[in-house]
């Protein structure tokens, strides 16, 4: 594709119907354990219209007092984030090429009216690490930019089993999802999308 920012690798159909339905399957008990909760914007306490939960040693959170940060435990539970599926971890040594495994799979569901306004990912502190997503379920209509909010964008759109490394320059690239297209997708028995990025954030 034409015109996307150095370093973003766009890896259409990536995984297969099975593989799909696979991770579906993990995400599921994943949430049983730790389920989705709905962040507020720091300050205000504004309601994001996505809901998240997090796999790994580490997950992102936000809150109206104590702001963007990674944790270790679930902001609603208590309990520590349930482990990263060997399947994901796989996933992200063949795609990164990055020596070291992800610390954090944040898991955001999209119902078919929720979306998530331009933003860049800085709450690491490792950005030599790629972010690597990984969309199922209904299609979005994803926007990319470039290193500062005003720069033009290029909107395309991510369809189940579509991955997505964000590499290089593009790792700190404003993105945003602009909508959701209902009915575009049998994954999800109820519609919406769900979004997997995993993340290295420490360095080392
Ligand atoms: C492009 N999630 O959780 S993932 C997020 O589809 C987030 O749920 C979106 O943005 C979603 O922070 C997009 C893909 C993604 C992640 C990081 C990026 C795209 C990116 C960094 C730079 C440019
Ligand atoms: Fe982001």
């Amino acid at each position: 594709m034409a015109d996307l920012p150095e370093g973003l690798k766009y890896l259409p159909g990536y995984l297969d119907r099975p593989a799909q339905e696979g991770l579906v399957d993990l995400v599921r008990h994943a949430v049983a354990d730790a389920p989705l909760y709905v962040p507020v914007m720091p300050g205000t306490g504004k309601p994001m219209s996505v809901q998240m939960t997090n796999l790994g040693p580490l997950g992102w959170v936000t809150d109206k007092e104590r702001g963007y940060r990674y944790q270790a435990t679930h902001p609603v539970t208590g309990k520590p984030w349930p482990a990263i599926p060997e399947a994901l971890l796989s996933l992200w040594d063949t795609v990164s090429n990055y020596p070291e495994p992800p610390q954090a799979c944040l898991v955001n569901f999209y119902a078919d009216d929720a979306r998530m306004g331009l933003h860049q990912d800085k709450d690491e502190k490792n950005f030599a690490a790629p972010v690597v997503s990984i969309s199922l379920g209904n299609t979005c209509l994803f926007r990319v930019g470039g290193l500062n909010r005003k720069d033009p964008t290029r909107s395309f759109r991510l369809a189940s089993g579509d991955v997505v490394v964000l590499g290089g320059a593009s790792r700190l690239c404003f993105h945003g999802v602009d909508r959701i297209y209902p009915d575009t997708s049998t994954l999800l028995k109820n519609g919406g999308r769900i979004n997997l990025t995993l993340r290295r954030v420490t360095l080392l």
